[in-house]
């Protein structure tokens, strides 16, 4: 095992550029220093083109409570599209690539294995490319999506789409990282490009908003080439699991449940969410329940949930729940479900319950109204969501959550929805 030098330098690639990666993952890399970066896109190939037209720079807003910090980050060299399986496989025959940092959120990697469409298939292509290249130097395949052993789920979904050969190269040659990664991103708002035109002098089409804190634990097992993130305040770990769970079951579990029972109860953003008083009391109860289940000091915990309930309040930040509501049935499984299992059932865990009643009741009220709701099976949603008989559609919802039942969860469900706050 060789331990990365602060000399070494390589080309970075980066798959699913959106704003959370702009904000966290590649800023990170542009403080490390030195490495050349080339990204991909996600499904939308338009940032491609807008990135491509500006020279790869963007403006990066840090929006505190009081003011907003404007830079201009400068770390891309390339944007392709995502469907350039051909760029990507050319990149990973190359030796100088040596690591692929991932943000393509939780369904990428459940996509299938067409590689115009899923990330893990077009990384098969490329490895098996590297391969037969005779590329000898380590690649590390690193996963930035809110998964628990998002490595390990990573590892899978390339090793399934990979050939025998390629398979048993892998073990040599590929390191495939979990990380824990956080920065609350929301969507850019109309005025961000005049604000760092008129900040940085800069003029931006695909700008990004963000917020002051940013945290990044990374599992330290590279054996070959990577950026000096720690440069950036990164810190590495053995441990990476409990970091994953603190901040899934902390911040992302409480994003979700305002983000549906927040719209339920009749407001839009994440602060207004936290002042409510009710749904307020319901991320509480949430927070005493997924801390039961976390391997940490109370004190250490405290001081967490205090952070994030500050975080939450930004009041200039202006996260909409609508972004957060986006992919419930791939969201619910890691953030809720495995809290209510963990503390014996559904009576042990109203909050986490109420998170999933609020999903299935903004659904509902959703499809009701003749909105969008955005998630990977939103067709099957959209049928569950109509059913007339309450039981029969929660239990059809609670159907698409892919995880295996627990037990009474479906009148928890029914008997939290009734008591969900309302306008
Ligand atoms: C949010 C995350 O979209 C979501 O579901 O919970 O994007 C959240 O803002 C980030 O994980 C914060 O690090």
């Amino acid at each position: 095992m060789s331990t990365p030098s602060p000399s070494d330098v390589g080309r970075l690639v980066h798959l699913g550029i959106g704003n959370f990666a702009r904000a966290h993952t590649l800023h990170a890399t542009d403080m490390a220093g030195g490495w050349s970066v080339v990204a991909f896109t996600g499904r939308s190939a338009a940032m491609a083109d807008a990135l491509n037209a500006q020279g790869g720079k963007y403006g990066l807003i840090v929006r505190g409570a009081e003011k907003d910090e404007v830079s201009v980050i400068d770390v891309i060299d390339e944007v392709f599209p995502a469907s350039d399986v051909d760029a990507l496989v050319r990149l990973l025959a190359d030796p100088f690539t040596a690591v692929v940092t991932l943000t393509i959120t939780e369904k990428g990697y459940a996509a299938g294995s067409d590689p115009a469409t899923s990330a893990p298939a077009r990384l098969a292509l490329g490895l098996k490319a590297r391969r037969e290249a005779g590329v000898t130097e380590q690649i590390a395949l690193v996963s930035c999506d809110n998964l628990t052993g998002n490595g390990e789920v990573l590892r899978e979904a390339v090793l399934a789409e990979l050939d025998e050969e390629t398979a048993a190269w892998f073990a040599d040659h590929v390191d495939v990282i979990s990380t824990m990664v956080d920065r609350i991103t929301p969507s850019a708002d109309e005025k961000a490009g005049d604000t760092v035109r008129e900040q940085a002098g800069f003029e931006d089409s695909v700008p990004v908003v963000t917020e002051p804190f940013t945290e990044w634990v990374i599992e330290d097992r590279f054996r070959g080439r990577r950026p000096e993130w720690e440069k950036a305040g990164v810190q590495f770990t053995d441990d990476i699991e409990v970091h994953e769970l603190r901040k899934l079951r902390l911040l992302n579990g409480a994003h979700t449940l305002m983000a549906y029972a927040g719209q339920v109860a009749g407001v839009e953003r994440v602060d207004e969410a936290i002042s409510h008083r009710e749904v307020r009391a319901l991320v509480e109860q949430l927070w005493a329940e997924a801390r039961e289940t976390l391997p940490l000091p109370a004190d250490e915990l405290d001081a967490y949930t205090a952070a994030l309930e500050e975080r939450f309040r930004n009041p200039r930040l202006a996260d909409n729940l609508l972004r957060i509501a986006a992919d419930g049935s791939v969201k619910l499984p890691v953030r809720a479900l495995p809290v209510i299992a963990e503390l014996g059932g559904p009576d042990q865990a109203p909050g986490e319950v109420a998170a999933v009643a609020a999903w299935t009741a903004w659904v509902t009220d959703r499809v009701a109204g003749g909105g969008e709701v955005k998630d990977p099976r939103a067709a099957e949603i959209a049928s569950a969501a109509a059913l007339e008989d309450a039981t029969e559609r929660v239990s059809s919802l609670l159907a698409l959550l892919d995880v295996p039942a627990i037990d009474p969860l479906v009148d928890a469900v029914l008997a939290e929805e009734r008591r969900l706050p309302r306008p």
